[in-house]
């Protein structure tokens, strides 16, 4: 399959053959290309970094885009906005320093408060949380001028507006987009494909906005329940204070999450939230709950 090159300077747009080893290349690659045989050919990549994936499956994470500058989480009004789904993402960027932009999109339609209320706790975590309207333009023009350097993924449930919002962002972008099931109030699965768009000027002064197909689910593959512990929003540098290094902050004895809560100084909701993410991929997992560790014999 042949790759599109954006060129550096120019901002032309070249169809090259990928590079011979069969690496596939993703988006934002950075990629050297020559003619081989004739035809343009991507010789080499840069190594990746920034990286983010979607861990669809056990055995191989589904790149979306490397040397990412800024992700989008996308929820909408209605469909409302899933905390759960936020911090898995969130979790699967880890400490990569990738901007994340919380965007409630749909602020057109009633129920604006309760939506934002979803996101209070993230809020308070310090995340940014922009509300919008792809519709009727609310937020759009700030969106676009927050977008237009750097790299931009934009993911989410599927009918939250994510490739409306495109459009509104990247005149010209013409994305298919589908009215969400009456019934589910759910999306449809209309974008199938990422496709990459540029925003705010020409490449390589613009930016460049990446829309995703619909996520349906984030199982976070490949990521152990103690390594999503540690990522998880929030706990910060608490979870070293734990007596183990494999605490996963439930019962166990001197959690320094447990303490936190008990501090003050981590939100009550935050520690629910992840013995409900924590409850949900063990049985994803088929994983068993662990009994709390036995009291120590006394001698
Ligand atoms: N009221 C309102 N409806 C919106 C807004 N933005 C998008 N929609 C509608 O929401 C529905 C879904 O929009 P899409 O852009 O297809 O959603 P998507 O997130 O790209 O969905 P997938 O491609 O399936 O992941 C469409 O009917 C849009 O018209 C908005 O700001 N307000
Ligand atoms: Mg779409
Ligand atoms: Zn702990």
């Amino acid at each position: 399959m042949l790759a599109t090159v954006l060129v550096d300077g120019t901002g032309e747009r070249i169809r090259c053959r990928p590079p011979r080893d069969r690496t596939t290349p993703v988006v934002g690659d950075q990629a050297t290309v020559d003619e081989v045989g004739g035809e343009p050919t991507i010789t080499a990549l840069s190594e990746r970094e920034r990286t983010l994936s979607r861990p669809v499956s056990p055995h191989r994470p589904l790149i979306v885009a490397t040397h990412v500058d800024r992700l989008l989480v996308v929820s909408s009004v209605e469909p409302p906005p899933r905390a759960g789904l936020v911090d898995r993402i969130l979790c699967a960027v880890g400490d990569e320093p990738i901007e994340v932009v919380l965007v409630v999109n749909k602020v057109d339609l009633p129920g604006v408060e309760a939506a934002m209320k979803r996101l209070a706790a993230h809020r308070a975590l310090g995340y940014a949380v922009v509300p919008v309207s792809a519709a009727r333009g609310d937020g759009v023009a700030e969106l676009r001028a927050r977008i237009a350097t750097g790299l931009t993924v934009v993911m989410g449930h599927s009918g939250v507006g994510k490739s409306t919002l495109l459009n509104a962002l990247v005149p010209g972008a013409d994305l298919v987009t589908a009215a969400v099931n009456e019934k589910t109030g759910k999306g449809r699965h209309t974008t199938t494909v990422s496709t990459c768009h540029v925003v705010g000027g020409p490449w390589p002064a613009g930016g460049l906005v990446v829309d995703t197909p619909g996520i349906r689910a984030f199982p976070l593959h490949g990521l152990e329940l103690t390594e999503i512990a540690t990522r998880f929003p929030g706990f910060g540098d608490a979870t070293e204070r734990c007596r183990f290094v494999d605490c996963l902050h439930e019962t166990e004895p001197d959690c320094g999450v447990q303490e936190a809560v008990e501090s003050g100084t981590l939100a009550k909701v935050r520690h629910r939230a992840w013995l409900l993410l924590l409850e949900r991929i063990r049985a994803e997992r088929a994983i068993p709950t662990r009994r709390p560790p036995s009291p120590r014999r006394q001698s």
